[in-house]
């Protein structure tokens, strides 16, 4: 009998993400089954990210088409790989790396590469009749991701003058999935009313990834109206809500130090500025406080204030386990944020989680600003049993496609799910 997971073709067409831009959308199809993955785009993108092919061509989508990477999957990519098993993830992944033969994927495209790799995953989950997230891990129980919802937007994502990214609040003190989202979502609505009657009309403006992008140019102003919109709804900040931050510093470092809030500061300055937030408000996260190459600053305020703060790596880790590694040994953050196309394969994105996790740092599962309605990252959240996700805001649809998809997999796992809750930083990957 022939083997069902056979690959028997693949196909790949230029498709949009949600701002507009072209991405690539990868079918790969068994005898019986049909495996499709979308691939996401970042706009704060980091230094060291594996490279996203653009054809560069001024006269098709300002040159940001992807036709030179479709090519390079009908042509190289495909061949290569259609016969093989589909549950030979790792080794499909590897061919990939070896064709392409560059440190950062730039040859053939981290956008090629990363839609074969999720759709091959894809196919072979629906050729066995499973859920992604059962396909990627089997467990006795799921845990089910406490979301970082970002509902108040700035930096790269928003038309606004705040230098902080992304305000998020994590509704960690709930005992189910849907409970503690309902929350966030009554926050968020109740945010956009509290906004529009303190900055009129603009003030419900929203930005790339569904927050509010109101003009406002001060960070504990941005705070502020978070609280009062928590307290509105009747929930308690640090006790039921905490709050979240990727500063995304990248975007702000200039000549040597920082521009914030209007202010130059030094490097201690925003140190000062970090701990002080910490202290007034119920912080519980900060992503990417300093820029991509100061592991020593890293370091220093995880031992400063990790303990009651996680300090997450982005831009600075790109999702890969080598500059992870550094990281971890210089005690630079405590935490993983984990971008598939950062890095460009599944195996490898699960490699520095395990990294991660094995080292005592948490992983927080995250979107793209540019996305689209593919929901593959909220089965691998549950499948790494991580505890977090980072998806936006609780709007737009290619947001809203994440939640909804979480939605559906704690009612499938009934008594099989578990909310990770208060317990968030407690679960590593393994
Ligand atoms: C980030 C991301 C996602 P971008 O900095 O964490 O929120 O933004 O995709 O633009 O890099
Ligand atoms: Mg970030």
């Amino acid at each position: 009998m022939s083997n069902p997971y056979t690959i028997k073709d693949i196909r790949a067409m230029e498709i949009l993400d949600s701002r507009g831009n072209p991405t690539i959308q990868v079918e790969v199809l068994t005898k019986e089954a049909y495996g499709r993955a979308m691939v996401p785009s970042g706009v704060s993108t980091g230094k060291y990210e594996a490279v996203e092919l653009r054809d560069n061509d001024p006269k098709r989508f300002h040159g940001r088409g992807v036709l030179q990477a479709l090519k390079n999957i009908s042509t190289i990519i495909g061949p290569a790989i259609i016969g093989k098993d589909a549950r030979e993830q790792r080794a499909i992944d590897t061919i990939m790396l070896q064709l392409d033969g560059t440190h950062n994927k730039s040859n053939l495209g981290a956008n090629a590469i990363l839609g074969v790799s999720l759709a091959v995953a894809k196919v072979a989950a629906d050729t066995g009749i499973q859920h992604l997230f059962e396909y990627l891990a089997q467990r006795e129980e799921y845990v089910l991701p406490v979301p970082m919802m970002n509902i108040l937007n700035g930096g790269a994502h928003a038309g606004n003058d705040l230098s902080i990214q992304e305000f998020m609040i994590m509704p960690f003190g709930f005992d189910d999935f849907h409970r503690a989202l309902r929350a966030g979502i009554e926050v968020y609505q109740t945010l956009g009313k509290v906004l529009a009657q303190k900055y009129g009309p603009p003030g419900k403006n929203i930005g790339d990834e569904g927050g509010y992008a109101p003009p406002i140019q001060n960070t504990r102003e941005a705070l502020d109206a978070i609280i009062i919109a928590i307290e509105q709804e009747g929930y308690k900040p640090g006790k039921e809500i905490g709050l979240a931050l990727d500063a995304a510093a990248t975007g702000f470092h200039s000549q040597g130090g920082y521009a914030v809030d209007g202010r130059h500061l030094s490097t201690q300055d925003l140190f000062d500025f970090y701990r002080e937030l910490s202290k007034e408000y119920p912080l519980i996260s900060i992503e990417d406080p300093f820029e991509e190459n100061d592991f020593e600053s890293f370091a220093q305020l995880t031992q400063l204030i990790g303990q009651s703060v996680q300090i997450v790596g982005d831009d600075i880790f790109v999702s890969n386990s080598a500059r992870l590694q550094r990281g971890i040994d210089m005690g630079a953050a405590n935490s993983l944020l984990l971008k598939v196309n950062q890095v460009g394969t599944l195996t490898e994105a699960r490699e520095a989680a395990k990294l991660a996790g094995s080292n005592g740092y948490t992983v927080i599962v995250s979107h793209r600003s540019g996305e689209t309605e593919n929901t593959f990252i909220a089965d691998l959240s549950v499948a790494l049993s991580c505890g977090q996700i980072k998806t936006g805001a609780p709007a737009r649809g290619e947001r809203t496609a994440k939640y909804n998809r979480l939605i559906k997999i704690n009612q499938d796992l009934g008594d099989k799910g578990r909310y990770a809750g208060d317990q968030f930083r407690k679960f590593k990957v393994n």
